[in-house]
This record gives C-alpha cells, structure tokens and sequence, in this order.
C-alpha cells in the first residue's frame, strides 16, 4: 500500500510540520504498518528521542484527564511542548454514569504545542502496545514531555509501564481498591503515587496515609527510587507544582542511574517480542527466539521486518 506524498519522510519534516504532520505519520503507522517509509520514520524517530514519557494511570474517574489537562496548561506556560496519547479501553462502553462524567481535553485548536490523539484499545495487532508503542516514539522524537492516559485497576498497570519512562497511578480518595491490588501484590508499584481531588478534604488525607502505608509494606520501587506519595487537586490546582516537580525528579533519576536506556530498551524489546508472538503465535516467537535480541541501541521498527520476512 502506497502512503500519501505528504507523508513526512523524516524526523526533521515531522518537527517542522506540525500537528498536520504528524497526524499524517500517525494515520501511516496505523494503517500501513509495514510500509518501508514508515519503517524508516520509525528508525529515526527511534535514535533521536528527544521528550520525556509519562504514563497515567488508575481506576475510571478517578481524574486523569483532569489532571492532563492542569499539567498540559501548566508545561505549556513554561514553554513546553506536550503530547497526549489518550487509549480508551473499548470494555468502557459499558461504563454507564461514569462515561457521562468524562472529562476531554481543552486545548486550543491554534496551539501547534500541544498534540492530542484518541487510541481505542480494542482487539488489534500487539495489543495496547501495538500502536501505542509506535505513536509513543514519534510523539517522543518531537514533544518535549509525551503523556499516555490509561485506566487501570490492578494488572494493567504493567501496559503502560511498557510504554512510559515515568509510570503514575492515581488514586481517589475514599476508594480502597487499588490499596488492596497495592497490599495483594498484584499491581507494580508506580514510580509516582498520586492521590486526586484533595479538596474533598479530609478523606483525601487518610487515603494518602493509608498509601504510604501500603507502600511501606512492600518492596516499594526500584533500588534508589523513593516513591512519593502526593495529594491533589486538579480543581483546585493545588500539588499540582509537586508533582512537576516530583516528574522532575524522577526523569533525573532516570538519566543519572542509567536506567532510562535500560528500560526504553526493555520496552522496544517486549514490544518486538509481542508483535511477533501477536502474529505469529508462541510458536512463530519460539522459532526466532535466537535471533529476535536487538543490539544496545538497536530499533525494534527495522527489526521486527527482518524478522517478518524470516517467518
Ligand atoms: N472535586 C474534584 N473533582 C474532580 C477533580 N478532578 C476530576 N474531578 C472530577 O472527577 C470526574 C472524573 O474526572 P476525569 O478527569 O474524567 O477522570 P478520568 O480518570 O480521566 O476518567 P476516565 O478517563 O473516564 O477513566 C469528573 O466529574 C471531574 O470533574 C478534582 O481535583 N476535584
Ligand atoms: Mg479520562
């Protein structure tokens, strides 16, 4: 399939272009994959990374996108460019009241700094990761800070981290769950736990202490990381400096400790492995398995076609 003569051809046509640009490139990637254009965009985008990921997540109103919208005007008076990549899981079409009561988007149209873009998580090649992974590294090569909204209640926390250098899970006060998903074990700690709406007041408080608590009792974050624990509100605008200030801080930690190039290589790995498992069963996966390791540095995007035409 031949992708349109406005397609941008390379990283620098796509940060000159704008949000036209690459609302083209993302259109290509979805739906000519394969095509060697896009493969080649893909690559570059890969080697020149120049933002910083930020994955949000937690339970269905709990207030993310309320929250994107502060950070977004907040980045945005300070200069910062910002892409948003909001993956709405189709199961919410059951979702009743709570879908009357989400919250979209208000950015201005004229703003050529700030980058919105829907993903509908349903049933496609690589699941979430398949495109998002892909949109995340273009957005990543252009914007200076790229956020990725997600819902998650437990397990699914681990899809973002697989596409986010910077993973936060919000809470609302008055909920236990995640607490309990926290205590069982079963959720990946976040590197940065945010407790929204605290001008609900003092329930706000006790959700916060019952958090740190929760984070005291198990192997909390990575050797070196302290994960703090901030409240909230969107509203309000109030915390809303500290959490800057704590994304800040982790993306320092990040760079100083190596473990950015160590966990966006991981994520370029698991995303190769996925697409091949996605399209070819465990079997296919089993058949490459000596040579689907990529090199330090490596794009997953050249790779995965090397591959294809292998199987
Ligand atoms: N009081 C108060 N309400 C808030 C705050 N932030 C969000 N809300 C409300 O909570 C509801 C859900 O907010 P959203 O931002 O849409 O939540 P979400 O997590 O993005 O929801 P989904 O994308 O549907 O999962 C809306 O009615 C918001 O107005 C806050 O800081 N304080
Ligand atoms: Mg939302």
């Amino acid at each position: 399939m031949n992708i349109s003569a406005s397609f941008p051809q390379t990283i620098t046509d796509l940060r000159a272009g704008g949000k036209a640009a690459m609302a083209r490139a993302l259109a290509a990637i979805e739906h000519s994959p394969e095509d060697s254009a896009v493969t080649h965009l893909l690559d570059e985008a890969w080697q020149h990374p120049h933002g910083h990921v930020l994955g949000l997540t937690g339970p269905p109103g709990v207030g993310k996108s309320t929250l994107i919208n502060a950070l977004i005007a907040t980045w945005r008076k300070s200069g910062k460019t910002v892409g948003v990549i909001a993956v709405d899981p189709s199961s919410r079409r059951t979702g009743g009241a709570l879908l009357g009561d989400r919250t979209r988007f208000a950015t201005n149209p004229e703003d050529e700094g700030i980058f919105v873009r829907s993903m509908a998580a349903r049933e496609r090649l690589g699941g979430l990761a398949g495109l998002t992974v892909p949109a995340m590294i273009l957005m990543r090569a252009v914007y200076d800070i790229v956020l990725v909204e997600t819902v998650g209640v437990g397990q699914s926390e681990t899809d973002v981290a697989s596409v986010a250098d910077t993973v936060i899970f919000c809470i609302q006060p008055g909920s236990g769950d995640s607490l309990q998903f926290m205590k069982a074990g079963i959720m990946e700690v976040p590197h940065i736990m945010v407790v929204t709406k605290a001008d609900m007041g003092a329930r706000a408080d006790r959700a916060r202490a019952d958090v740190a608590g929760a984070l005291g009792l198990s192997d909390a974050g990575q050797e070196g990381w302290q994960v703090p624990v901030l409240k909230l509100s969107a509203s309000s605008g109030e915390g809303i400096k500290d959490l800057v200030a704590a994304v800040d801080g982790h993306a320092d930690w990040l760079q100083q400790t190596g473990e950015l190039e160590r966990s966006r290589q991981a994520q370029a790995q698991s995303w190769l492995r996925d697409m091949v498992r996605e399209k070819y069963g465990s079997e296919g996966l089993k058949k490459v398995k000596d040579r689907i390791a990529l090199a330090a540095g490596q794009s997953p995007f050249r790779k995965s076609v090397e591959i294809f035409r292998l199987m």
